[in-house]
């Protein structure tokens, strides 16, 4: 059996893209994987965060893991910052990885824009202790949408320096990243070019978790599309990027195939599609959102799960840690 790491963000805001690129598939890999699932609050601080809302939006991020149909008690659920060997490793690969290769990362570049002087150097370093989250693990897989390919190549880069400069070929595994789906990439429900994101400041762009029915129901019928009947084929959508966005979302929830739900509404109108829509969405999403509500009221519960895992992640963190210190030469205790 292999073993999965995968983090979310507790950056609000929890939305569709974040279900469907990656939370849905969580429980989709639990009986073939041993998982661990993470909410990665180190990850957060790298932008500003209210204190007391990070501490209620990690709960929120636990409670979609769980709503989502993750089993606490099988699979390891914690939060990051429970588990300190992910910075003490992080450490060790910021001296592993090289400037050129994070100078590269896109993400870094698209949320520092171009005021590079002010970001945090958390911002910057950040791949380098997502590697170490999957690493310290030693996983040999990672469920995650596409936005996040690049940094699991870095995560292998950093793995195989690692390796050949302690000349210990198989010290990390190279990690495989898992992107499947119908929609591994959501794109904003106002611009079919731009990806669904928790930071967008229009609510009308993306679904959240938590949205009730009437909200859903207006988002969708608010969403960008062209003048023209619904695509035909799938070329034709693949050249209509709202449409096709809201047709990668149909068949994602839907369980079908892309190019089944374009033959199912090839020519008809934006209207009688959105509709369906609504209901499809209503009826998959509403259930893990009024789940999530009730998790969040139960601080009490959420907060024993994440740490019954953390204990259960740091009983597998620490001996690989010993292991890497050892690697590295540092004296141990
Ligand atoms: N639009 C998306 N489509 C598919 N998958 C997505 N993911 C994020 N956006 C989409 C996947 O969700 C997981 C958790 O993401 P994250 O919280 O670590 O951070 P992110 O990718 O930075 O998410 P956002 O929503 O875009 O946040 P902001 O606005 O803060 O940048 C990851 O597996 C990610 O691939």
């Amino acid at each position: 059996k292999g073993r999965i790491l995968s983090g979310v963000q507790p950056t609000g805001n929890l939305h569709l893209g974040n279900y469907l690129g990656a939370i849905r598939n969580f429980a989709r890999l639990q009986n073939d994987y041993e998982c661990l699932y993470c909410v990665v609050d180190q990850h957060a601080i790298t932008v500003w965060q209210d204190p007391a809302q990070l501490a209620a939006q990690t709960r929120e991020i636990a409670s979609a893991f769980l709503a989502a149909g993750v089993d606490g008690n099988k699979q390891i659920i914690f939060n990051q910052s429970m588990v300190p060997e992910h910075a003490q490793l992080a450490w060790i690969f910021n001296c592993v990885a090289r400037m050129g290769w994070m100078s590269r990362m896109t993400q870094f570049k698209e949320k520092a824009g171009k005021d590079r002087e002010n970001v945090s150097l958390g911002l910057f370093a950040y791949p380098a202790l997502m590697a170490a989250d999957i690493l310290i693990y030693k996983a040999t897989h990672v469920p995650v949408g596409e936005d996040q390919k690049q940094h699991l190549e870095l995560t292998r880069d950093i793995a195989i320096k690692f390796n050949n400069d302690f000349s210990q070929p198989d010290f990390f595994p190279i990690t495989e990243p898992l992107i499947f789906g119908a929609a591994t990439r959501v794109m904003s429900l106002r611009d079919g070019t731009k990806k669904m994101s928790k930071s967008d400041p229009s609510d009308y762009s993306r679904i959240n978790l938590t949205d009730d029915a009437d909200a859903i129901a207006q988002k969708i019928r608010r969403a960008k599309t062209d003048p023209l009947p619904m695509p035909d084929t799938l070329e034709d959508a693949e050249k209509r990027p709202d449409a096709d966005n809201l047709l990668g979302i149909y068949a994602a929830l839907a369980d079908q195939e892309k190019d089944a739900v374009v033959a199912q509404f090839a020519g008809r109108q934006f209207s009688e599609f959105k509709t369906a829509l609504t209901e499809l969405a209503v009826a998959k999403l509403g259930p893990i959102g009024a789940e999530m509500q009730r998790l969040m009221k139960d601080p009490g519960h959420v907060d024993g799960v994440l740490r019954n895992g953390a204990q259960r992640a740091r009983a597998i963190a620490a001996p690989i840690l010993d292991e890497v210190y050892r690697t590295v030469g540092f004296l141990r205790p």
